[in-house]
């Protein structure tokens, strides 16, 4: 039912009221939600990405470039982008010593933001039916950073993530994008807080940080770890010890990250985040599917997972290791086989 209450209606436009919004969207359970105008956003910083080549093989974010430029191309009429943001950092005796990084131990994410998204979307629904929507998490054409920066949720980081002032960058985003109008917008991106600290960029073990908040996704252990299918280039092997999914040292290093605020269950490890190296590197297909199934982690696929655990063995030079190791050099899939002989190479050099 339309209120008063939610929205104003100037002539035929209707504006709605962005600390209803607001509210919400904290009673969906995001944290923090900013509004920005739907405008298109400068070409420069996406474009001049792609084209250095720092995407790597992740065709599928060239493939939609225009989208992510232009919102209006995937919702027409948009006005507004809500930019939402969840908490997700629980504190390290959750899950200690994880090879997984944070954002993963838990339930996916996706689903969780989506559920939020959804609720949201109902709460919104249930006072102005008539107001169209386009949700994004992640895996949507939208530059989610982006948005959060124009609706006034913080700043991206010389680390390349999104850095709030409330959780620092252990946020989650997604958006909300509206083909209406609200009565309250952000006046950009929040002040840059980084100063002349350069902690992240002399802690990336991979040199992947190229320019302030611009990442080189072929050396990304994020990206090596998660995206990459095949083998991973030998030099950025040996920097992988005591990591099997993702990578958190430039967000872990940063003195923005150092009051962190515990995150809601919604986010709790999952026993995948109780595993060590050793243990992920020698899961079995069956205890692999228990284990991953509903968490980010499954994105790396079965092979994927083993490959980097046993890279990660190699890295650490973890002679206990070796009988697991020359089991898995006659292992079925190749990709493992052969990560299986590097990491013994390692152990003898
Ligand atoms: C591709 C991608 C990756 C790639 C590339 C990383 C990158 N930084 O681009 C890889 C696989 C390496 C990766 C890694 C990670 N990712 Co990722 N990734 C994405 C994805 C799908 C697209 C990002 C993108 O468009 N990159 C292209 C570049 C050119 O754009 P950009 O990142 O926005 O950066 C430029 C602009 O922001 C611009 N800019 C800065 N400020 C402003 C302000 C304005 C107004 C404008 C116009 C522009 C602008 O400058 C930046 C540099 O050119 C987003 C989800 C999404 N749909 O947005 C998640 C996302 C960025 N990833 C996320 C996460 C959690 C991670 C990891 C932390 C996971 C992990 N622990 O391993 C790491 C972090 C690595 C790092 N240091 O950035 C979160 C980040 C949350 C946060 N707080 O920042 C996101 C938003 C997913 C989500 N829905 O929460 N990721
Ligand atoms: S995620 Fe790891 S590899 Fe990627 S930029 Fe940050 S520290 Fe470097
Ligand atoms: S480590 Fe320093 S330079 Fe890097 S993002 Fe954090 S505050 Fe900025």
């Amino acid at each position: 039912m339309e209120s008063a209450e939610t929205a104003i209606a100037e002539g035929s436009k209707l504006v709605l009221k962005a600390a209803r919004v607001r509210q919400w969207a904290k009673e969906a359970g995001f944290d923090l939600c900013g509004f920005a105008r739907a405008e298109p956003i400068p070409p420069e910083s996406l474009l001049d990405w792609l084209s250095a080549g720092m995407a790597a093989d992740m065709g599928w974010i060239g493939a939609r470039a225009a989208q992510r430029l232009d919102v209006r191309l995937l919702l027409p009429g948009a006005q507004t982008v809500v930019a939402l943001a969840c908490n997700y950092y629980l504190p390290d005796e959750s899950a200690p010593d994880s090879p997984i990084a944070r954002y993963a131990r838990g339930r996916d994410y996706h689903a969780t933001l989506k559920d939020r998204l959804r609720k949201l979307r109902r709460l919104l629904g249930q006072h102005h039916p008539q107001v169209r929507t386009y949700g994004s998490v992640d895996t949507a054409a939208v530059m989610e950073k982006v948005w959060a920066a124009r609706a006034g949720l913080g700043y991206v980081g010389r680390n390349g993530c999104f850095i709030t002032e409330e959780f620092g960058s252990y946020v989650l985003l997604a958006t909300l994008i509206l083909d209406a109008d609200v009565d309250a917008w952000a006046g950009g991106a929040a002040i840059d807080r980084c100063g002349t600290c350069n902690l992240c960029v002399s802690s990336c073990p991979t040199s992947a940080i190229v320019a302030d908040g611009a990442i080189d996704a072929r050396r990304c252990l994020s990206y090596q770890t998660i995206e990459n299918r095949g083998e991973a280039p030998e030099d950025l092997r040996s920097a992988t010890a005591g990591m099997a999914f993702g990578c958190d040292i430039c967000q872990d290093v940063c003195p923005l990250n150092l009051a962190p605020i515990p995150a809601d269950r919604g986010f709790e490890p999952r026993p995948i985040a109780q595993l060590s190296v050793r243990e992920l590197a020698g899961l079995s297909l069956d205890r692999y599917r228990q284990l991953t199934s509903g968490t980010a982690v499954a994105r790396a696929k079965y092979d994927g997972l083993r490959r980097n655990a046993i890279y990660a063995l190699g890295a650490a030079r973890d002679e206990s290791a070796m009988p697991l190791l020359k089991e898995l050099c006659s292992d079925p899939s190749e990709l493992v086989g052969s990560a299986a002989q590097w990491a013994i190479r390692q152990l003898k050099a």
